[in-house]
């Protein structure tokens, strides 16, 4: 269906954390939401929502610059032009600005939104279709306290809310780590998926050394053991030790999964609207996985529920070999959507509504919008 945009806005949302969430390079208190709405020349709404982790820490886009890429440069190139869908709005914003996927996963979300809402179907069904109506979600154990890291695991598996969890390591030398890492192992037992990120942390010697402990203790994925730049260390970490590795911040979309994969690399990636560019051009990346036999897991950038939502759109629609980690909402203290989806026995219930299926609580945006 073929939308005019007639309107694009944008906001930054700063909501916090429900506790300190520590990464290998940045602790975080508060997580900032890049709100976009769109409207289309008949006045129907899309909205879409960016993050990043740690502000520049993490990558090189900052909610700032996110919102700044919106407004200054892709916005006036979309604004007042027909699209038909992901294809034809990733070709006008991929020519007038290079990279910037952050932003760009924003505008494509809302677009989705915007086109589901008007045909009256998920976004999922214009993604492909829900394979299933809910999907794994594990927890990450992050405040940089090994036993409050236990206590709050012993207390999610008794809800039933998760059964895997990962670690965040990286931040401390290899030897902490794994005694961090040990403990959480032993202290929730048996049958419990652990697996860790150390967030680049490592180099190549320390990774070999790192991965051969953690698999003597028994984790069960090892997520970007070193630099992003580093793929020969990569490549042959995944060949070398029978427990796997997801490549995460060095896989952001197809071109990075197609190079990796054609290098030799075994194990999983890490998909994450933000690094491609948007739930349909994350797609991209799975389907180059998928041929090349390297298994996929549903990666988020913390979003928020919009964030989360849209992306659960694009996992449903894919074979997930390592579930996925869309828990974001939950480590954020409140909501600016009315209705967000259900975490219960280790799943998330993926909105049937039209669009992404969730719908704004106009106070709380308000509230929580930066002034
Ligand atoms: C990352 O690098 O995977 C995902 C979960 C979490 O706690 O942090 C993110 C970032
Ligand atoms: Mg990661």
């Amino acid at each position: 269906m073929s939308i005019q945009i007639a309107r694009i806005e944008s906001w930054l949302v700063d909501i916090p954390t429900i506790r300190p969430h520590k990464l290998s390079m940045a602790t975080m208190g508060c997580q900032t939401l890049t709100i976009v709405k769109m409207t289309d020349s008949d006045g129907a709404v899309g909205w879409g929502e960016a993050t990043t982790i740690g502000g520049l820490s993490y990558g090189p886009e900052s909610p700032e610059g996110i919102k700044s890429a919106i407004d200054t440069y892709l916005a006036p190139a979309l604004c007042g032009k027909r699209f038909d869908g992901p294809a034809s709005l990733a070709a006008a914003m991929n020519l007038p600005v290079k990279g910037n996927s952050f932003a760009k996963s924003a505008l494509e979300t809302a677009l989705l939104d915007l086109q589901g809402k008007r045909l009256g179907v998920p976004v999922s069904t214009l993604l492909g279709g829900a394979l299933a109506p809910s999907l794994p979600v594990l927890w990450t154990l992050a405040s940089g306290d090994t036993a409050r890291d236990i206590d709050e695991g012993k207390r999610l598996l008794a809800e039933g809310r998760h059964q895997a969890f990962k670690l965040k390591i990286g931040a401390k030398s290899l030897a902490e780590d794994l005694r961090h890492t040990q403990a959480i192992k032993e202290g929730l037992g048996e049958g419990v998926s652990i697996r860790v990120d150390v967030n680049q942390a490592w180099d190549a010697v320390t990774a070999v050394r790192g991965m051969a402990a953690l698999q003597a203790i028994g984790i069960d994925l090892v997520e970007q053991p070193v630099a992003l730049w580093d793929r020969a260390a990569l490549v042959s970490l995944s060949q070398r030790f029978v427990l796997p590795v997801l490549a995460d911040e060095a896989v952001a979309d197809a071109h990075d999964g197609y190079a990796l994969a054609a290098a030799g690399f075994t194990g999983a990636y890490a998909l994450k609207i933000a690094k491609a560019g948007g739930p349909a051009q994350a797609l991209k990346l799975a389907h180059v996985a998928q041929a090349a036999g390297i298994a996929l897991y549903g990666g988020t950038m913390l979003e928020g529920t919009l964030g989360t939502v849209a992306s659960l759109h694009a996992w449903s629609t894919l074979p997930l070999g390592w579930g996925t980690e869309m828990f974001g909402p939950l480590l954020l203290k409140d909501d600016i959507i009315a209705d967000p989806p259900r975490f219960q026995g280790g799943q998330v219930t993926l909105p049937q509504g039209p669009g992404l299926g969730i719908t704004l609580d106009d106070d709380k945006f308000r509230f929580y919008q930066r002034k």
